[in-house]
């Protein structure tokens, strides 16, 4: 019956072309009325392809006693070139049904040529609860054009095919979404979870997904291969109930002494430009410093981004006026010069630059994936700064976080805590100017600490 009479494929391998075209996602979707789907539909990208969307016409066509029909119709829009199709195939006149009357001229709903008394057939892309159609029907029986027959491509299995034929119209589905599932999960395409979800969706349950848990701070503690500084780090987070590392974006000492007095009890870094300090002097900047960092309890981080080869970031690290190598328990680095590049850094724990916070960056899913790659595999490095999920053995840092904006119109991008703990399962949120520049940095960085913990807290 489904081989058609060209010799087309079997209805499995039609829908499977169909398929390959995305219109169906599996996943996690909220759907218009709030409830959580395992599946999403959307047949629109069949009409761009012209051989499958004349093959589909051709088997809705297969499945109907056509001379019951004097016009074709469909349901704007997802359907209007289904039927257009249809058309053309079974010479069938086409009539478009409007979404809303035109509101000058002619006033008309149904547009094309008919006469009262035609029977028309319905076209549908999708039914659900058909409840849409029992709009769109009377609209065109009240043109005295009569409805018998409404073709549909794909049931959804909410009741909406019984409720039309409770109202006495007969319903030809060419696919319904549980035999769908069952070709997708013949041909590996889903799993038997997966499959259990969905029929737990069709039967009207509550669907559970499973909640991907990032692991505590006590959990990472757990690693054996732990580098020294990447345990402080979490050690204090713990002690503090803090996971905030504040950037010192600021350009005189005695405005990052000031500041890291201020927000010292709060954090458990404090990130470092060093180089943007006008009157830097190692024994007046660094010496104090490392004073209030020990008197407060927090770490430094100097956020050099190196990104040269690994001789001259050996001497970029030790030597000059800053001396990085003598003060910075954590740095960041590029890892654009590769693995050798990053041997170098002796005394601090290295934070791997795996993508940016900024508009435009070049640090793409393939840079950040090869990134990963030489972080995972480098002795030195305790994680990454990036602004999507990282594998869990490394800790991931996030700057582009502020409370109140979503951006400074210079390119840098905005989250907010409960953002990137939910979503990237961030470690450690870097937040510069919603604290330096704030009225009040001290109780800035209270705000932002409490609201990186409850994040981090809602995120287990
Ligand atoms: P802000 O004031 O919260 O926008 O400061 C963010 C800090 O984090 C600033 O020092 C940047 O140099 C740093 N940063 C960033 O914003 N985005 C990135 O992707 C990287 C670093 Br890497």
């Amino acid at each position: 019956m489904w081989k058609s009479k060209k010799g087309m494929e079997t209805k499995k391998d039609f829908f499977l072309e169909c398929y390959q075209l995305g219109i169906i996602k599996f996943g996690r979707f909220t759907l218009k009325s709030g409830i959580e789907s395992p599946f999403y539909v959307d047949l629109r990208p069949l009409a761009s392809d012209p051989k499958i969307l004349k093959h589909l016409a051709n088997y809705l066509l297969d499945m109907l006693p056509l001379d019951n029909f004097d016009l074709i119709c469909g349901v704007p829009y997802a359907a209007l070139p289904m039927a257009t199709a249809m058309s053309l195939e079974s010479y069938l006149p086409l009539i478009i049904k409007r979404k809303e009357a035109k509101a000058y001229g002619t006033k008309k709903l149904i547009e094309g040529l008919y006469q009262k008394g035609q029977n028309c057939l319905l076209v549908e892309d999708v039914i659900t609860s058909g409840k849409s159609l029992l709009e769109t029907i009377p609209e065109i029986e009240n043109e005295g054009i009569t409805v018998s027959d409404i073709v549909v491509v794909l049931d959804r299995e909410k009741g909406g095919r019984q409720l039309l034929e409770s109202k006495g119209y007969r319903v030809h589905t060419l696919f319904t979404i549980s035999e769908v599932c069952q070709m997708l999960q013949e041909d590996g395409k889903l799993t038997d979870d997966e499959v259990e979800r969905i029929q737990d969706f069709l039967a009207g349950n509550v669907v559970k997904f499973e909640e991907k848990k990032r692991p505590s701070y006590e959990k990472k503690l757990e690693n054996e291969t732990l580098h020294s500084n990447a345990k402080k780090l979490l050690e204090i987070a713990i002690e503090k109930k803090s996971n905030l590392i504040a950037s010192a974006d600021v350009i005189t000492t005695k405005e990052l002494h000031e500041l890291a007095e201020k927000v010292g009890p709060n954090i458990v870094a404090l990130k470092t430009h060093i180089d943007i300090i006008t009157d830097f002097d190692y024994d007046t900047t660094i010496i104090p410093l490392i004073d209030i960092a020990k008197k407060h309890n927090f770490l430094l981080m100097e956020d050099r981004k190196f990104a040269d080869i690994g001789s001259t970031q050996e001497l970029q690290y030790s030597y000059g006026v800053y001396k990085i190598s003598n003060w910075a328990d954590l740095i960041t680095s590029q890892v654009i010069g590769g693995y050798p590049s990053l041997d170098f850094f002796h005394n601090s724990g290295v934070i791997a630059i795996l993508g940016m916070s900024s508009e435009g960056t070049l640090t793409d899913n393939h840079y950040r994936e090869e990134a990963i790659k030489v972080a995972l595999a480098h002795p030195n490095v305790i994680g990454g700064v990036a602004q999507n999920e990282i594998p869990e053995e490394l800790l991931l840092f996030t700057p582009g976080v502020n409370l109140e904006t979503k951006g400074d119109g210079k390119g840098q991008q905005y989250n907010t805590p409960e953002y990137v703990f939910r979503n990237l399962h961030t470690d450690f949120i870097i937040v510069g100017r919603g604290i330096y520049k704030a009225e009040n940095p001290e109780q800035a960085s209270l705000n932002y600490k409490i609201a990186g913990w409850n994040a981090y807290e809602a995120s287990l």
